[in-house]
């Protein structure tokens, strides 16, 4: 309890909800994943136009595995594995890329999401893993809502040697089937017409029962290598 309300204090002094005619963004500074004990990872759950509904979840925890995975049929941008692999790695997309409907076509990044958490960094004693692994980057990001399909970014970084990943923040565009550019936000101008509602929407989970999400990545990548990226 102690830790939830911590983060969502951080979440609340760092945070800003700005917008525009288009774009909604929420700028944060808090991490994800740097605890230990007693919980073995934290689970952040993101909803990105505050519908109510949960678009993409987070998992982190302190040394071993960061992932994402999208709630319903949303989607994020992956590099994708050779086949007959099935997913791949979360892609770290610079400042300026076009996150659209074509995204995915004729470029190196494909959409994806499944029931599995697709990896942002996974550090294992073997090999080390993940575009995000001591690096910052934004996540594309598509998801539906009752209008129509919109797209938006995360913007983290991975902390150095660790799966610990600081949330910088998140964007989308208000117009359903409309891009968004990769780290664009809008004037600040008309910053804090969202800001309590922004944050009062968040939702930070925990699992108390010890390990299980770390637990199930790090079995499933040993098991499978990295024949599925989960
Ligand atoms: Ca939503």
């Amino acid at each position: 309890m102690i830790r939830w309300l911590s983060i969502v204090c951080v979440a609340l002094l760092a945070g800003a909800a700005t917008s525009s005619a288009d774009i909604i963004h929420t700028s944060t500074n808090f991490i994800l994943g740097d605890v230990w004990l007693p919980e073995f990872e934290e689970l952040f759950d993101l909803d990105l136009d505050l519908d109510g509904s949960i678009d993409f979840s987070l998992v982190a925890s302190p040394n071993h595995f960061a992932g994402i995975h999208p709630e319903i049929q949303n989607t994020y941008l992956i590099h994708p594995s050779p086949p007959p692999n099935i997913g791949g790695r979360v892609t770290a997309l610079n400042i300026g890329y076009i996150i659209d409907s074509n995204s995915g076509s004729g470029t190196p990044e494909e959409w994806f999401g499944s029931s599995n958490y697709s990896t942002l960094i996974r550090i294992l004693s073997t090999d080390t893993a993940g575009e995000f692994l001591d690096h910052r980057g934004f996540v594309g990001l598509e998801f539906e809502s009752p209008n129509g399909t919109h797209y938006g970014w995360l913007d983290i970084e991975g902390l150095s040697g660790s799966s610990q990943l600081r949330v910088r923040g998140w964007a989308y565009e208000t117009e359903p089937n409309t891009g968004i550019v990769a780290g664009a936000i809008p004037e600040p101008s008309s910053l804090a017409l969202l800001l309590a509602g922004a944050f009062g929407i968040w939702t930070l989970r925990k699992k108390k029962t010890a390990n299980k999400a770390l637990h199930f990545t790090v079995n499933n990548a040993q098991k499978k290598g990295s024949a599925d990226e989960i």
